[in-house]
């Protein structure tokens, strides 16, 4: 389906699929419950899904003839920990706008995880204080200009690379990579249960599943806590990605399955139920999640097998995405683990 589409590779290769069983069985044993670890998937600043997105992104960068990444995110963004690794590696240089979507006090939380590592990688981090939205922000236009203000040739990637016209095709790709992991494990699994908030990530996976009639089966759940916004992103990403492929088949709303429940109290913000997922996976399967993505898809996973949501002998593949050193801004709320 990728033929056409340049791919610059920033990613080890295929990610590991590993079965839960202390999970699976913790969870009664109704449904085998698996992962897809792409927050393993690379040695460039501890890795993550943007890493896929922005293998497709990179070769119109460098084409583009910029000398600046400019990106945004919240504080706390693996996003933009990405982007500075990206640049790191291309000898660009980078420009973050980091801004305050996450109603969160820690004393360290500004210092610590993911803006420490991407400070340590020599970007420059802009500190806006903006709430959360995903869409296409002023705060992130006005710093492009200030590249080129200051005499450089800016490349603009959107916040989590999503809304940026080749965002979905590392997702598709991931599509194509489960389907030829499944023939080596002999099995298909029934459901993929993904977080989603900028969208491009689920997107690109209802395009890559769609041909094998899985679009649907990808469960989104949701962490923006602005589920409608996400819904519509997730749905033109889609769109745009199909045709830019040139898939012969059309994406419905049937296609987009995004799960609002967990998302509470708000992004970013985890509640009771999270951080108890969060202490099922590490326990039983050594599984670290963070409290603002996959600590909330590991909620819905949990609470879907416990409500019986999946039938009785399902193989349900969760994608670990990344997002681990958010955790660090958070060591109030874990100091007693
Ligand atoms: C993020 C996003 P999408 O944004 O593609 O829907 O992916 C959601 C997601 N898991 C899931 C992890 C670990 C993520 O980092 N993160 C954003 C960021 O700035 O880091 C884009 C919001």
């Amino acid at each position: 389906m990728l033929e056409n589409f340049e791919r610059y590779p920033l990613t080890f290769g295929k990610t590991p699929i590993e079965h839960l069983p202390r999970l699976t069985e913790t969870l009664g044993g109704k449904v085998e419950i698996y992962a897809k670890r792409e927050d393993c998937n690379s040695g460039l600043a501890m890795g993550g899904n943007k890493l896929r997105k922005l293998e497709y992104i990179v070769p119109d960068a460098i084409k583009s003839g910029a000398d600046t990444l400019v990106s945004i995110g919240g504080v706390q963004s693996n996003h933009t920990r990405m982007v500075a690794a990206t640049a790191a590696k291309l000898g660009m240089k980078c420009k973050l706008v980091q801004e305050s979507w996450v109603p969160h006090d820690d004393a360290v939380y500004d210092r610590v995880g993911n803006i420490l590592m991407t400070r340590l990688m020599g970007a420059d981090c802009q500190m806006v204080d903006e709430g959360f939205d995903i869409g296409i922000r002023s705060s992130w236009e006005d710093a492009m200009q200030s590249v080129r203000d200051q005499g450089g040739i800016p490349y603009g990637i959107p916040a989590g690379g999503s809304v940026h016209k080749y965002g979905g095709l590392g997702y598709v790709a991931f599509a194509e990579e489960v389907r030829e992991q499944e023939k080596e494990l002999g099995f298909t699994f029934d459901y993929i249960v993904v977080c989603v908030v900028t969208g491009s990530t689920q997107a690109g996976m209802i395009v890559g599943f769609k041909v094998d009639g899985r679009a649907s089966k990808v469960i989104g759940i949701d962490a923006s806590g602005t589920v409608e916004q996400t819904r519509e992103q997730v749905k033109q990403i889609a769109h745009n990605t199909a045709e830019l492929i040139g898939l012969k088949m059309a994406i419905t709303d049937e296609d987009i399955h995004i799960n609002p429940d967990y998302a509470y109290p708000a992004y970013g913000v985890p509640s009771a139920e999270t951080n108890e997922a969060m202490r099922l996976a590490a326990r039983t399967e050594a599984m670290i999640t963070d409290p603002v993505y996959e600590g909330k898809s590991m909620q819905g996973l949990i609470d879907l097998v416990k409500k019986d949501y999946f039938p009785i002998g399902s193989k349900v593949l969760y994608v670990h995405l990344g997002g681990v050193p958010a955790i660090n801004g958070y060591s109030y709320t874990y100091r007693n683990g």
